[in-house]
């Protein structure tokens, strides 16, 4: 004390110091939060809870609590060792007191241990104490407990020892300054996830929520970490395997969790953090773990064959399509980079990362071929959809697509170049599509014949749509583009005739198209150009009578009329190509005779839905689906 003289307001030159160190926090808080915004608010909640997960990574706290107040002030409670209440040895005042008024103070207590710092965080408490109307300090230790109030970031009482206690911790309570923050209201939500997501990447710490406005509570504990968040993003969906591959090593120093699991859907999930940062930009352990996988799958796919000598790699992006996977790293002195400091730099954690991820996952698929096999052919199933993509999206945008020499081969036109007056007409199967091409009226009709299975059991994806050969054909016939490029005033048909079979297969045809106009091509839909044709159900014949029937209903109706007199003849026609051309353009293409639907909106929406449940991740719509249907295929209004 002898060199620090107090001065005649009772505050040592130090203490001028501290105050004008949070005085700049206070002038410039921008400069320490980020904003003072929602955003800035917040960042002052995880400054506090993050101080306790500190505690969390060096062993010693179990359960966080965080509480708002009806005051809107808010209480973070930990049981951790408690912030040291002791006399600072340079500083001659509890450890406590120079934690709480001196800029990035944490650090000067020098316990090795993992930390949260980086990007915002890791400002100290000091910063939010700066920017508090009031903020109150608890610490249990020593048996003891110990309290303090702070106004503005200056203490108004000294550190107190009160009754006794049986625990230790730390409880800090704080009012955010209504004259820096632009609004002072907490936002349940987001606290809430944040507390969600930490409670996931320090598995075992029980982190309780409360809201005493609203009387909501929340509870997060996972014995099971990133295995539990891995389970939590892919909830509901379909995966492989069952359970996510979980592993955990701690090597050199740095502690390295990896949960991963394959969904049957196509998006690549991957969060990566270090030192409980979610590192957004990516960095070293993110790149090891790509790196790593990509190298794994593809030794596997060549040796059990499925890839084989003279065939390229499966991409990396191709590996992690439908992969979720959840990546953790701890580490002592965590460089963060980039333009949101959010890029892990340690160079020297990508070959650790690499290292875990390649010997877990290999054991893995080692004693599991059968697992190992779905996600290899999931990968090569990406791989050929994004190349056939690729090729399909040239293809449309070639300049010259709309000239009749790259017109598809399969494609019978018609002569008219008025599209006003031209009609396409989309037919299921190759000898239906020869008998309309022998019925059509070739002047202003023109067939394109699709191939049966246009749909097979694989799972269909937009990208699958686009790469098929039959709807390339068809966006070349129309001439009209695809998504951005679309032009409507560049379609050679302003109908465009849906003609299949009334069974399962035509309905499954009706659908994709239905589903692909209404994606990529809805204006046609609006514009009224699509149609559904209506080819007849039976032919009734009875000496020189005939005639056509289109629905159900009618077939008893006439039946009971003509049985009176005998000798009646009855043709069901269970397919297009039943029909010779002669009736096919009578009874489907003749536009003095034909009923044609107009394709409307919300049958096109129908259709996308329907296209997503039998395409979709779960099995049993689809099956029930199928089933329902083969029943009533004929009532189907699709
Ligand atoms: C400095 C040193 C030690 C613990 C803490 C600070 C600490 C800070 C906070 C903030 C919220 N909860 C906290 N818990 C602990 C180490 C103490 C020791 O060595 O005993």
């Amino acid at each position: 004390m002898a060199k620090k003289k107090s001065n005649k307001h009772g505050y040592d030159a130090e203490h001028i110091q501290v105050l004008e160190g949070l005085e700049a926090v206070r002038r410039r808080p921008s400069m320490y939060i980020g904003s003072t915004s929602s955003r800035g608010l917040h960042h002052l909640v995880f400054e506090v809870v993050d101080n306790s997960i500190d505690e969390v990574l060096a062993g010693y706290c179990k359960q966080i609590k965080v509480i708002i107040n009806e005051d809107q002030s808010l209480t973070v409670t930990d049981d951790g060792r408690g912030i040291p209440v002791e006399d600072h040895p340079q500083e001659k005042r509890p450890a406590v007191e120079v934690v709480l008024t001196t800029l990035h103070s944490g650090g000067k207590f020098g316990n090795d241990s993992y930390k949260v710092a980086g990007g915002l965080h890791g400002v100290g408490v000091s910063v939010v104490n700066a920017l508090s109307s009031w903020l109150e300090v608890e610490v249990y230790r020593n048996g003891r407990i110990y309290k303090q109030r702070y106004e503005k970031g200056a203490k108004v009482s000294e550190l107190k020892a009160s009754d006794s206690v049986n625990k230790t911790g730390t409880r800090i309570t704080f009012l955010p300054d209504g004259e820096i923050f632009e609004d002072t209201t907490f936002d349940n939500e987001i606290i809430i996830q944040r507390l969600r997501e930490l409670a996931f990447l320090n598995k075992g710490t029980k982190i309780v929520f409360k809201d005493t406005r609203s009387g909501r509570s929340e509870k997060f504990k996972y014995d099971g970490g990133l295995s539990e968040y891995v389970e939590y993003l892919n909830q509901g969906k379909e995966t492989v395997p069952s359970k996510p591959l979980y592993f955990q090593k701690s090597v050199n120093g740095f502690d390295v969790e990896l949960a991963l699991q394959y969904h049957a859907g196509y998006a690549e999930v991957l969060y990566s953090y270090a030192n409980n940062i979610h590192t957004q930009e990516g960095g070293t352990h993110e790149y090891g773990f790509k790196v790593s996988m990509t190298r794994l799958i593809n030794d596997f796919a060549r040796k059990i064959g499925v890839i084989k000598d003279n065939q390229g790699n499966l991409s990396g992006e191709d590996i992690r399509e439908g992969l979720t996977a959840v990546l953790s790293v701890k580490l002592l002195d965590p460089q963060f980079e980039g333009q949101t400091k959010t890029k892990l730099g340690n160079s020297e954690v990508r070959s650790v990362v690499d290292n875990v991820c390649y010997e877990g996952v290999e054991a893995y698929l080692e004693q599991n071929p059968a697992v190992t096999r779905r996600i290899i052919e999931k990968a090569l199933r990406a791989s050929r959809a994004r190349e056939a993509a690729r090729k399909a999206r040239e293809l449309t945008r070639r300049k010259n697509a709309l000239e009749i020499s790259n017109l598809p081969g399969k494609l019978a036109d018609c002569t008219s170049k008025d599209p006003g007056e031209s009609e396409l007409f989309l037919v299921e199967g190759d000898s239906a599509g020869g008998s309309a091409k022998q019925g059509r009226d070739r002047h202003f009709q023109a067939i394109l014949p699709l191939r049966g299975k246009i749909l097979n059991v694989e799972k269909a994806r937009l990208d699958k749509i686009l790469a098929n050969e039959e709807i390339r054909a068809l966006i070349t016939a129309l001439g009209t583009g695809i998504e951005s490029e679309f032009d409507i005033h560049k379609t050679r048909y302003q109908k465009i005739i849906i003609m299949t079979d009334a069974d399962v297969d035509g309905s499954h045809i009706r659908v994709l198209l239905l589903t692909f106009f209404y994606r990529f091509m809805p204006q046609l839909i609006d514009s009224g150009f699509i149609y559904i044709a209506q080819p007849p159900l039976y032919q009734v014949k009875k000496g020189k009578k005939m005639q056509y029937l289109f629905r159900e209903e009618e077939l008893n109706k006439l039946l009971n009329e003509w049985t009176r007199d005998g000798g009646i003849s009855l043709q069901r026609y269970k397919g297009l190509g039943e029909m010779n051309p002669d009736q096919l353009w009578e009874t489907t293409m003749n536009p003095e005779s034909r009923i044609i639907k107009r394709v409307e909106l919300v049958d096109a929406m129908k259709a996308d839905n329907i296209f997503s449940v039998l395409m979709g991740d779960k099995v049993e719509p689809r099956r029930k689906f199928i089933e329902d249907n083969a029943r009533t295929v004929q009532n189907l209004d699709i």
